[in-house]
């Protein structure tokens, strides 16, 4: 999302027409991407739909007063900022609206210079929450997605390619003999083959994978809508491209619905195994997993 004021998205959220068509003229002449709605239930509709960045709400609508919706918006939307609009300029009312979420309260009539230095005043802080928000998913390192972000990510995957049966597959990657490289070399040559292999795994995966740095040199790969063949062609191809650089990486694979996994845990301790085979086989290549039935065989099968 851009975080120029001509991307910036402002719903207004207004039943008197001639307020309503003033705000939506100043604010697009303005260059901001505008929505609107005349009622309660209509703003809660247009508002879980679209992106948004600021709402100016006004308080009484047909159906429902703007400081519950207010106080409805900040529960579900904590980064965005929401600006009350309204004609009634009792302290209480000011009071409350701030107290169940508002961010700022506009009274009418109001002058549009200093409705717009507000709603810029707003949107700077949207900015920069997320900003901060992109920071806390983000591996500095590298530049790719972090552990945090990984997991996030993997949880929401695999929610859905259990419930809509579609292949979901995990491939880990770990540097090999990455402990030399850092003696050897130093941490800082060390940190730079991290870089190079993060900007390989970029170029090498789709724009639907989902790369992370998971720890100090693992990383991993997260492959919708392909089953375990292709993802054993798609680490194949990550393994060889990093091996042109120089540095090797083994990996493990793990993928559904080969096999049954009953939890995200579950995958990834399977990709790790099969990671772990691959560091006994030798290195620089890339496992899969075993099979895992839906129901475990008896220990005694096991051993
Ligand atoms: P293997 O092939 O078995 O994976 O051997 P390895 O040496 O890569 O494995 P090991 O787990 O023994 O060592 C990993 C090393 O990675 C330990 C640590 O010095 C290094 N390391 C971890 N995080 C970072 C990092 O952020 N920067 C650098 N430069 N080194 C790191
Ligand atoms: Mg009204
Ligand atoms: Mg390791
Ligand atoms: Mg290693």
């Amino acid at each position: 999302m851009s975080m120029k004021n001509s991307a910036a998205s402002i719903v207004v959220i207004e039943d008197n027409p001639e307020v309503l068509s003033l705000l939506v003229r100043i604010l697009e002449r303005h260059s901001y991407s505008v929505h609107q709605a005349t009622t309660v239930s209509a703003a809660r509709e247009l508002l879980s739909r679209e992106a948004w960045d600021l709402a100016l709400i006004d308080r009484n609508l047909p159906d429902g007063d703007g400081i519950a919706l207010c106080a409805e918006l900040r529960a579900a939307a904590p980064h965005n900022y929401l600006m009350m609009l309204t004609g009634d300029n009792d302290e209480d009312a000011i009071v409350e609206a701030f107290n169940t979420g508002a961010d700022d309260y506009v009274t009418k009539p109001f002058s549009s210079s200093e409705l717009l230095a507000r709603i810029r005043a707003g949107l700077r802080i949207v900015e920069l929450q997320k900003k901060l928000l992109a920071m806390t998913l983000m591996d500095a390192l590298t530049g790719l997605s972090n552990r945090r972000a990984f997991e996030a990510e993997l949880a929401e995957r695999f929610e859905i390619a259990r419930r809509y049966d579609r292949p979901l597959s995990l491939a880990i990657l770990d540097v090999d003999h990455f402990k030399r490289i850092n003696d050897e070399l130093g941490h800082q040559a060390g940190d730079d083959v991290l870089r190079t292999i993060a900007r390989v795994l970029s170029q090498t995966t789709r724009q639907s994978d989902f790369a992370a740095r998971v720890g100090g040199e693992e990383l991993a790969v997260l492959l919708s809508e392909t089953p375990l063949f292709e993802a054993m062609q798609a680490a194949e191809k990550i393994r060889h491209a990093i091996a042109e650089t120089g540095i090797t990486i083994s990996i493990g694979v793990a993928s559904m619905p080969h096999s049954h996994f009953a939890a995200t845990e579950e995958m990834i301790a399977s990709a790790d195994a099969a990671l772990y085979r691959a560091k006994q086989r030798g290195r620089n290549r890339v496992e899969i997993e075993r099979r895992r039935e839906r129901f475990a065989r008896p220990a005694a099968a096991l051993a």
